[in-house]
């Protein structure tokens, strides 16, 4: 994905990473799923697998259509809990129904993605997926910010209590003090840059 694409997730420079000692997402039973409507989602869909990656927590990856395969969809979300999983993470583009229709089947936190398409610049998708009834919540992030749903599905883990929610507390941790680093350098760079535009 380009740099000039507006729809773009943070690029590299503004967000580090999470930096928590990658491990691959297979070998323990996958925590969070990143589910899409069409594999044409994937490159928008994709910096959510990034962040989970670099956190170390497993997840699995599918598409999943609301309205192409409805039925399948129902029975996913309906059996989504029992397979282990505690977060969703879910993005459409267009009539993007995915995340609330999963919400409306299983308890488990859904947090939707809005994919921009070629028309309307993803509102179509944000106001699809933002606008749900009273009585079942989706979490909503930007448009096209899957990586930041990645980092927002790693704090539903991090707020829980055992080991693996503290070794998230603490890679969390590391990935602020990390943005930090990167927004100081920014104003470092600024700061010096005016200066030197005042002495010539
Ligand atoms: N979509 C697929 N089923 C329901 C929806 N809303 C969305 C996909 C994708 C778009 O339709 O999430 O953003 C176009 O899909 P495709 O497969 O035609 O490229």
């Amino acid at each position: 994905m380009s740099h000039d694409d507006p729809t773009a997730d943070p690029d590299p420079t503004t967000d580090p990473g999470a930096g928590a000692g990658a491990v691959p997402s297979q070998g323990p039973p996958p925590v969070v799923a990143v589910v899409m409507g069409s594999d044409s989602d994937w490159p928008v869909m994709s910096p959510a697998s990034d962040a989970l990656t670099e956190l170390g927590i497993a997840h699995e990856v599918d598409v999943v259509s609301a309205h192409r395969m409805p039925h399948d969809m129902l029975a996913w979300g309906a059996e989504a809990a029992g397979r282990g999983l505690r977060v969703v993470v879910a993005g459409a583009g267009g009539a993007a129904h995915l995340p609330g229709m999963l919400a409306a089947v299983t308890e488990l936190p859904v947090i939707g993605v809005p994919v921009p398409l070629a028309h309307l610049d993803g509102m179509d998708s944000l106001l699809s997926i933002v606008q749900m009834p009273a009585g079942v919540p989706v979490a909503t992030v930007g448009v096209g910010a899957a990586r930041n749903a990645g980092l927002l599905a790693a704090r539903v883990l991090a707020a829980g209590e055992g080991e693996e929610a503290a070794r998230l507390r603490q890679a969390l941790q590391e990935h602020a003090a990390a943005l930090r680093e990167v927004a100081a350098a920014k104003g470092r760079r600024l700061r010096e840059q005016v200066a030197e535009a005042r002495r010539s």
